[in-house]
């Protein structure tokens, strides 16, 4: 039981088709740690309360279903739905449970549990865009939630926090801004990505940067210069990776010389091009000093 003075807001964790990837890097929190989020107050005097989590619950088979049935007829809880939905053949290639002798899907308990929440999250590109599970040819129907919640007029409001996998804090950032400020007053971009932490693109912030305006561009792995000849999705990817770096700040994909993927963009995996190619459409210092000097 918690103190009488604490606000407790149920959260309800889903996964669908995904790696668990997005769980098992949420998990991962350092500031603050998890065992802090999962233990103590996010806030002063404000609990979350984590009362149907597949990976971290101890309870399994028709207990955890009854728990997740049991939190579910609750209004106002916080639903965090990672991994894509696949919508083809009514749902059956995620099967997630039994009820009542019957096989549950994501896609039912999406539609179900979504209803009763008073903020639905998508976490990870999966469950934001379709993600890999979505790539082609797609075989399951792999969607994201808003395109579900467009189907079935699901109307409650709706956070994407993408990224494969997503950065701890955009989540648990996220969730405390909208404790702090209210939901209505977190400013979300055209993807519903909270401005917060998908405000800029990469390229904005990215310390190889001044390569990329002297049009200095590394040819290989190792060489020094922009990443952008070698697929760097940087200039179309919208994310602070570069300022807020990984695992406790120790580093990041282009800090290990490595390009982004675009990771965090509805058009990731495929409409990014792939890991090593260069994304076209881009101009280049070299291309648009081409495109100003007349032809002889
Ligand atoms: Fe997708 Fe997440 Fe990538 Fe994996 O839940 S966003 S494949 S990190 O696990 O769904």
């Amino acid at each position: 039981m918690y103190p009488k003075s604490t606000t407790v807001i149920p959260v309800i964790s889903l996964q669908g088709q995904n790696c668990t990837g997005c769980v098992t890097s949420t998990l991962c929190s350092e500031y603050p740690a998890i065992k802090n989020i999962l233990l103590d107050d996010l806030l002063p005097g404000v609990k979350l309360d984590f009362v149907f989590h597949p990976t971290i619950m101890t309870a399994s088979g028709n207990l955890a279903m009854d728990m997740l049935e049991k939190a579910g007829k609750e209004r106002g809880y916080v639903l965090i739905i990672d991994g894509a939905i696949p919508a083809k053949d009514d749902g059956i290639y995620c099967v997630t449970g039994e009820k009542d002798g019957k096989k549950s899907t994501i896609l039912d308990e999406v539609i179900e549990f979504s209803r009763n929440a008073m903020l639905v999250i998508a976490l990870g590109t999966c469950a934001a865009f379709g993600g890999i599970a979505a790539a082609h040819p797609n075989p399951t129907g792999a969607r994201g939630v808003g395109d579900v919640f467009l189907t079935h007029e699901i109307k409650v409001p709706l956070i994407n926090i993408p990224g494969c996998p997503p950065h701890p804090d955009w989540l648990f950032g996220t969730i405390t801004e909208v404790l702090l400020k209210g939901l209505e007053n977190v400013e979300l971009d055209d993807l519903k990505r909270p401005k917060t932490f998908y405000g800029k693109l990469i390229h904005e912030n990215c310390p190889n940067r001044a390569y990329f305006d002297e049009g200095k561009f590394a040819k290989k792995l190792g060489d020094k210069g922009c990443l952008y000849e070698l697929g760097c999705k940087g200039p179309i990817t919208y994310s602070d990776c570069p300022l807020r770096q990984w695992n406790g700040k120790t580093n990041w994909v282009i800090g290990c010389g490595a390009p982004c993927s675009g990771c965090t963009q509805p058009e990731f995996p495929d409409f990014v091009g792939d890991f090593y190619d260069r994304i076209i459409d881009v101009e280049t210092p070299a291309s648009l000093h081409k495109a100003k000097t007349p032809e002889k």
